[in-house]
């Protein structure tokens, strides 16, 4: 079977957050870059893939195409199930879940090109002020991951096996870490991000390994 089409662009973190999930699971993807720094989200083409003028999107052959990291996740998992990236237990899960969703949810849509867009192209936000508003959300789920972190025995979010919650976090703090934000308050969260971007399936995932990506 031919490897499935991951639409994706260099520094999407949620794109970033799937291509560690298929690089876990030994799975391949060939990866299609639309520029979302430069308006091809919503070239016609992408939007018939996905409407939401938004990047992550898996086509498999023949099948309409899969959106939504958390979900392509899910469903790698479940046809994929080595290694597992969510825990044994309905109780297990759902903790799991709820760590992701605080990043993929609460935090990471605030600060997507759309609405950094808004803020400066609509409500006339300058840089300094743009910036200020994506270092206080990105802040803001760090400190309540930290407050759910803090004191566990680790090394992953949910002890000893990574899951889900690791993928989010870790990619969270590597584009916290793009953006120049001060991670000094949150040390155990830090400590578990470090730990699994020293992974090899996490750093050929990093956002910097990518084709576009600036030369450092
Ligand atoms: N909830 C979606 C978020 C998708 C998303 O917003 N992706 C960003 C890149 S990380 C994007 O394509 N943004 C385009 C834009 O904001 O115009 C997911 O987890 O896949």
């Amino acid at each position: 079977m031919t490897a499935p089409v991951l639409y994706g662009f260099w520094r999407s973190l949620a794109t970033f957050r799937v291509r560690v999930a298929l690089n876990l699971k030994g799975l391949e993807a060939r990866e299609t870059s639309i520029d979302i720094f430069n308006g091809a989200q919503y070239d016609p083409e992408f939007m018939a893939v996905n409407p939401m003028s938004a990047v992550p999107a898996l086509v498999e052959e023949g099948q309409a195409a899969l959106t939504q990291s958390l979900a392509i996740i899910e469903y790698l998992d479940e046809t994929h199930p080595a290694p597992p990236l969510l825990p044994p237990t309905p109780r297990g899960r759902a903790e799991a879940r709820a760590l992701a969703l605080m990043v993929a949810a609460d935090a990471h849509p605030l600060v997507v090109p759309r609405v950094r867009n808004y803020l400066s192209g609509v409500l006339g936000l300058d840089e300094p002020a743009r910036n200020a508003w994506i270092a206080h959300w990105s802040r803001a789920a760090l400190a309540a991951l930290e407050q759910r972190l803090a004191g566990r025995p680790g090394p992953w979010c949910m002890g000893e096996q990574l899951t889900l919650a690791d993928i989010c976090l870790a990619t969270h703090v590597a584009g916290a870490k793009l953006t120049g934000i001060d991670l000094t308050d949150f040390p155990a969260s830090l400590a578990i991000a470090e730990r699994a971007l020293a992974l090899e399936p996490f750093a050929r995932a990093h956002p910097l390994r990518q084709a576009g990506a600036p030369a450092r």
